[in-house]
């Protein structure tokens, strides 16, 4: 008797996606399961409570290039846009889950915690050998500790760190998962400076890249002290191109997947989802920005210029036209964008030249 061979037989793998390939290829951070617990229970946390969350991402994105690394590409970004936004966030109601890059800016202590803000300079030494604010820094400085406190203990605050972007993209594919039940409840606010090129971890070395041959003759089992030759290359100052192609070191990366579309489609596809758009050349800014919500279909695209990002910045969203949010010039020393910048209030005149050029340029 011929048997059902289709009742019985095991239903094939699924083909692995490019997705799959990424994450299964790219090993995960290794505090990922404990950061994923700790903002489960946050996020059930808020949700039983009916309170907004958003998951606000900082700070750059490393490339190592190697996997016990000491050397790897950085990203700029301090933290300041995030950890800044951070606070708007909560004081607007909202909690907040902030992945930021390890060591970048934090809420609250990131005012003073610059190389420029050193909080050692806040403070001075009181009559009886204690430590005291200094009185005229006493009233800001309390009023950043108590909103530090409130966040702190209504527990409204989850400090999650990354630092590179293979660590970045696996935590916020757990988080962004998790936020996913919320549906448009849950803000996402990309503001961290993420990689767009790595090194595969099958082309990365396992160990130090080294600059000289010192080490060839260990590493195929010859126990003899390097040779003149070798410390002769050691300290060698030439740089020029007469320099053989095998001393240099030749980094071929891979761009990295774009990860905002799986975000969007598969991760949280409900949630409301803001990214920010970083480029030098103005010329080209708006156009990314509008490029890029119109590939990934979201929400909200905030384009800035690096040399202007602390006064200026663009807001793209569909079907509306590009609104300019700008502190005027005379406000620039004491406050940035991210501390408060006004749409309405903010005449061409009283911007830089250029600035009011691109006003007034604008549909
Ligand atoms: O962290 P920061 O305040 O120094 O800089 C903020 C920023 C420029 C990194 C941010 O506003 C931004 O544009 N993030 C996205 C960068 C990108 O295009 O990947």
């Amino acid at each position: 008797m011929a048997s059902n061979s289709n009742s019985s037989a095991a239903a094939p793998p699924a083909p692995e996606t490019p997705e799959d390939q990424y994450f299964n290829t790219n090993p995960p951070p290794k505090d990922l399961d404990r950061h994923v617990a700790l903002a489960r229970d946050f996020i059930n946390f808020h949700a039983a409570a009916g309170r907004p969350l958003v998951l606000v991402t900082s700070g750059g994105t490393t490339v190592p290039l190697e996997k016990q690394t000491v050397r790897f590409i950085d990203n700029f970004s301090a933290g300041t846009r995030g950890a800044t936004s951070a606070e708007y966030f909560l004081e607007a109601g909202y909690a907040v889950l902030f992945l930021h890059r390890q060591f970048s800016l934090l809420p609250f202590s990131r005012h003073y915690s610059h190389a420029t803000d050193c909080f050692l300079d806040f403070l001075r030494e009181g009559p009886d050998g204690s430590v005291v604010a200094r009185d005229e820094d006493a009233g800001k400085m309390l009023h950043v500790l108590r909103q530090y406190r409130d966040a702190r203990d209504r527990n409204l605050l989850l400090v999650l760190p990354f630092v590179s972007i293979s660590d970045y993209l696996h935590e916020l594919r757990s988080v962004t998962r998790l936020l996913r039940p919320l549906g448009p409840q849950a803000l996402l606010y990309l503001a961290a400076a993420v990689s767009d090129f790595f090194v595969p971890p099958e082309r990365m070395s396992e160990h130090k890249i080294q600059s000289t041959n010192a080490v060839d003759s260990v590493q195929k089992g010859n126990k003899t002290a390097p040779t003149t030759t070798d410390e002769e290359i050691f300290d060698n100052f030439d740089s020029s191109p007469a320099v053989p192609r095998s001393k240099r070191l030749v980094v071929d990366l891979d761009p990295v997947p774009k990860f905002l579309k799986n975000l969007v489609e598969g991760w949280s596809p409900q949630g409301m989802i803001v990214s920010f758009k970083l480029e030098t050349d103005p010329t080209i800014l708006v156009h990314k920005a509008r490029y890029s919500l119109e590939r990934y279909q979201h929400h909200l695209v905030i384009g800035n210029l690096l040399s202007t990002r602390k006064w200026e910045v663009v807001f793209v969203a569909p079907g509306l036209p590009d609104r300019w949010i700008r502190i005027p010039i005379h406000k620039q020393q004491h406050k940035s964008i991210a501390d408060g910048g006004s749409a309405a209030a903010t005449p061409a005149e009283e911007l830089e030249p250029e600035a009011a050029a691109v006003e007034k340029d604008e549909p």
